[in-house]
């Protein structure tokens, strides 16, 4: 049984992710391919509960550490019970978000130390990386009104245009970094538009 491709969606808000992880879904599907479709952070029972510790509006501070390790601690669960085990099977596993936008918001949203992220990636991943990620480019403003159109502000959407745009730049330079990794699509175009791209990334990928 051959291993199965891990696929991550990335993008700031109101880039449409969701909208294109179903279309990215149907499109690998239609190839034949078992697709296991999750999301961080989540993707299990212990991980969605760490998201809405996470996501959740409150009024202590929460500490940029302590948000860190959630982060890492709902990705350790959700490799061990979700990842590893379908990609060992041979599916392809679409993930919404990954260890990309740990080094985008916590990086290059808060400020960390890529090397310290680096640490805990080693530590919970080993050599596990993504085979591909998408990043779904968008201007911020453009997206802050898309989002803003859905439902209430969580704890991440109620960042800053400043701080969203230091996410945006963290992913740029990820995708320029390791240009075979990373395809990074023009989010801000009509839908059509944008899926055009994105299937012919997948084309690539899939040939
Ligand atoms: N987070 C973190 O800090 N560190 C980490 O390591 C990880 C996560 C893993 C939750 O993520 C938060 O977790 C996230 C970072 C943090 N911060 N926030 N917020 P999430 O992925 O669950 O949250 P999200 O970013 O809000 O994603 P989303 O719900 O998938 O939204 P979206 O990307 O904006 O997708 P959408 O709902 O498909 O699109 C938004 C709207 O735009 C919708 O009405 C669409 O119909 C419309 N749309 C989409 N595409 C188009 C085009 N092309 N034209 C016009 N309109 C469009």
């Amino acid at each position: 049984m051959s291993q199965g491709k891990f696929i991550t969606i990335e993008g700031t808000e109101g880039v449409g992710k969701s909208t294109n992880l179903a279309f990215v879904r149907d499109w690998l599907s239609g190839q034949g391919r078992e697709v296991v479709v999750t999301r961080e952070p989540g993707g299990t029972p212990l991980a969605e509960e760490i998201r809405s510790l996470l996501l959740t509006n409150r009024a202590e501070p929460v500490s940029p550490t302590a948000e860190l390790l959630l982060i890492f601690a709902a990705r350790a669960q959700h490799l061990e019970q979700v990842v590893k085990p379908a990609l060992a099977r041979g599916a392809w596993v679409l993930c919404d978000r990954f260890t990309d936008s740990t080094y985008a918001y916590q990086g290059g949203g808060r400020g960390f130390d890529k090397d310290r992220i680096g640490l805990l990636e080693t530590l919970v991943q080993g050599d596990l990386r993504p085979d591909m990620t998408l990043i779904l480019d968008i201007d911020i403003e453009l997206g802050l009104s898309r989002a803003r159109q859905r439902s209430e502000p969580d704890r991440f959407e109620g960042e800053t245009v400043r701080f969203f745009e230091q996410v945006r730049a963290a992913y740029r330079d990820l995708a320029a970094r390791a240009p075979e990794r990373y395809a990074v699509v023009d989010a801000g175009q009509p839908l059509e538009a944008v899926q055009k791209d994105i299937a012919k990334v997948l084309e690539r990928l899939n040939g």
